[in-house]
């Protein structure tokens, strides 16, 4: 069998290597893909760091191949495979679909039958991406059409879960009017929990909904960070030391840290959506107190959990990938922080200094 390098954790317990394995095996998958560029997110780094209780490794496996933010290439095709040839560009997804009913609609990321169904390359149960190469079926990818978007599309597979996101904001504001008296959502406030790369990434959206965008944490940010934040008209401010004199009509956690999101649910206004994001089994619980569910109830307040997103979430997120790459110079390309090689694991340990999104380069 041939052996190839790969990074691994051993879910849920943790820890990072960059190992030789055991290449996995054609059979049944139509193509061959070698990876360009493949993401981290703080999802690999809670694995690493055996802080998400609902990972698992592959059966017959005591580890499982990090990675599931990928762009590769084509490296070659089975018989009889149209729409994909040799050399095209492509992006995996992460989530499979299983038997439940959301899964046969092409929704597996709203699978309804939790444990038993969902399987999530890097996360749950297949080898994520994260490997010299690897097969996989046509089904299962994105095809990017514009090559000299290579790097950029690393952004897809988060950027699909923004779009999701959005999407559920958009059916939950639906229940009564959310826009204001003009139509629009201009003037509406929307706050961002974090300043990692899906907080940067819904700051986007955000901004393309024309809401008065901010991001916030519990300290301050270097000036690179505030530089794109002040380029896509939106606006950073420590929590700790100010607060929003006004209303916050759509919040979005991307900490995962119950004492936040508390925090910030208190200064939702009337119809307000707060969209669960973050996840961190780690974070120590924060009492909820009977006046803020009265809070909640009284002023219409939806809260939702999102996680994942559809094929058509991932159409959606090249698409507005492709628009931010060619408008304002191309700020979009900043949200790349650092670019590693396989063999530095460091960085699932410690995040770099000003770090929105690192990458590793498979070529
Ligand atoms: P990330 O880059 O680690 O971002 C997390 C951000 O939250 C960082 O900027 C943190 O700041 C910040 N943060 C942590 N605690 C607090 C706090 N108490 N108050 C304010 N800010 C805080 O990770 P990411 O952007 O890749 O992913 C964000 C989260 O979403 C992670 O928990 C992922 O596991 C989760 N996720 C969920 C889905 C899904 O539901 C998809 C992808 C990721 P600092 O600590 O760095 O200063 O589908
Ligand atoms: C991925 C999602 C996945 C989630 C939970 C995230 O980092 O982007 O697709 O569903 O982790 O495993
Ligand atoms: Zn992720
Ligand atoms: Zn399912």
């Amino acid at each position: 069998m041939d052996k190839i390098n790969a990074i691994i954790t051993n879910n849920p317990v943790g820890g990072v290597k960059y190992a030789s394995i055991n290449a996995g095996i054609s059979s049944g998958k139509s193509i061959k893909l070698k990876p360009l560029y493949t993401g981290l997110c703080g999802t690999d780094r809670a694995e690493v760091s055996g802080s998400l209780s609902f990972t698992y490794n592959p059966p017959d496996q005591d580890y499982i191949v990090l990675g599931h933010e990928a762009v590769c290439q084509v490296i070659d095709v089975g018989p009889n495979v149209y729409g994909i040839k040799e050399g095209d560009v492509v992006v995996p997804v992460v989530r499979r679909a299983g038997q439940c009913v959301n899964c046969r609609i092409g929704r597996p990321d709203n699978c309804s039958d939790g444990e038993n169904d969902i399987r999530e390359a890097g996360v749950r149960g297949i080898n994520g991406f994260m490997q010299d190469y690897f097969y996989d079926d046509i089904k299962n990818v994105i095809k990017i059409n514009d090559k000299s978007m290579v790097k950029v599309a690393t952004l897809t597979e988060p950027t699909k879960n923004v779009m999701k996101g959005f999407d559920v904001f958009d059916s939950v504001s639906k229940r009564t009017l959310f826009e204001n008296e003009d139509s629009t959502y201009l003037n509406k406030n929307c706050v961002i929990i974090g300043t990692g790369g899906e907080a940067f990434l819904y700051a986007f959206m955000a901004r393309e909904y024309r809401m008065n965008v901010f991001l916030t944490n519990r300290h301050d940010i270097g000036d690179y960070k505030k530089k794109i934040i002040d380029t896509i008209h939106a606006k950073f401010y420590d929590y700790t030391k100010e607060k929003m004199s006004n209303k916050i009509d759509l919040l979005i956690d991307t900490s995962g840290d119950p004492e936040a999101i508390i925090k910030f649910t208190e200064q939702l206004n009337f119809n307000g959506v707060l969209i669960l994001f973050g996840t961190n089994g780690k974070a120590p619980a924060w009492q909820i107190s009977g006046e803020l569910i009265n809070y909640i109830v009284e002023r219409n307040i939806t809260v939702s959990g999102s996680v994942d997103g559809a094929k058509k979430h991932y159409l959606k997120a090249v698409e507005y990938l492709e628009k931010w790459n060619y408008s304002e110079n191309s700020v979009i390309k900043n949200l790349i922080t650092g670019e590693f090689k396989p063999e530095d694991i460091g960085i699932f340990n410690k995040k770099p200094a000003d770090e929105i999104k690192s990458v590793i380069k498979w070529y």
